[in-house]
């Protein structure tokens, strides 16, 4: 992926205050490049750093990253080729079994995905999924409620990398368990809403293995300039496909070997 910029400082700034202005009063804007037509990822990433920058001024704590659009199904799902990365703050998680407040997003759907916390830098380029499974303190089961702030779900990856992956809340729960114990290819997981199972798959879905996804978002960060430092809570991507929920729903994410995670949405 390249990092090349055309837009200037000031429609990044513009841009950033558009996106930041919709995912705090939780509004569905149209995608960024029907203005801004020759936007690359670079752009893109350019007002994500921008958006990731304004959020930490105003005290909000940046505690790691999400990979996203990494399975197969996810990319058909929404029509791109590339996997994405965004950042991940703590005012984005929320409790398991906690009620999840619908009010203040616009469209959310829910994701199952292994997360990854890590005790030793990770540094790009060249990173590979070994690196990160020697850098990794332990793994749990995460859902993520994506949100992505474009009308009707409808994007190309410049604008969702702008809008931050997508991402609005986690819930990370389970058992915490060493990656050396699992074989991290063939966790099976379900998910449930309502009872009913609306979702299956295997982590292999997620590029092969969650780590090789946790190796690629090492990458891009040093695309950014940046590393992983030892500390951050890394999600590696839906291994299904993304499932719509709204109030008064209850989802719940088993995991082999890793337990489950609920939530209820209100
Ligand atoms: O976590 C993800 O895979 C979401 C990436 C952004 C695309 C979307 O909003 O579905
Ligand atoms: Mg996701």
């Amino acid at each position: 992926m390249s990092m090349e910029t055309t837009l200037t400082r000031e429609d990044i700034v513009r841009l950033t205050e558009r996106i930041e202005g919709a995912q705090t009063r939780a509004y569905a804007i149209p995608k960024l490049t029907n203005e801004y037509p020759n936007m690359t990822h670079g752009d893109g990433y350019a007002v994500q750093t921008e958006l990731r920058r304004r959020f930490i001024a105003q005290g909000h704590r940046h505690v790691g990253w999400k990979a996203g659009l990494t399975s197969k199904a996810k990319m058909q799902q929404m029509g791109v080729n590339v996997p994405s990365i965004g950042f991940l703050t703590d005012r984005m998680a929320r409790p398991e079994n906690s009620a999840i407040s619908t009010g203040d997003l616009v469209h959310p759907r829910v994701e199952c995905e292994v997360a990854f916390v890590t005790n030793k830098t990770l540094i790009g380029p060249n990173c590979t999924k070994e690196e990160v499974l020697e850098a990794t303190d332990y793994v749990l089961p995460a859902v993520e409620i994506i949100d992505s702030r474009f009308s009707g779900f409808k994007f190309d990856l410049e604008s969702v990398i702008a809008d931050n992956g997508s991402s609005a809340r986690y819930v990370g729960g389970g058992r915490a368990r060493d990656p050396k114990d699992l074989d991290l290819r063939t966790l099976g997981v379900v998910m449930e809403k309502n009872g009913e199972m609306v979702a299956m798959g295997a982590s292999a879905a997620v590029l092969g293995h969650p780590a090789e996804a946790v190796a690629m978002l090492v990458n891009i960060l040093a695309e950014m300039g940046e590393t992983l430092p030892a500390g951050s809570f890394v999600m590696s991507g839906g291994i299904t496909e993304a499932i719509a929920v709204q109030p008064g729903d209850n989802v719940i994410a088993r995991f082999q070997e890793l337990g489950s995670v609920s939530m209820r949405f209100v």
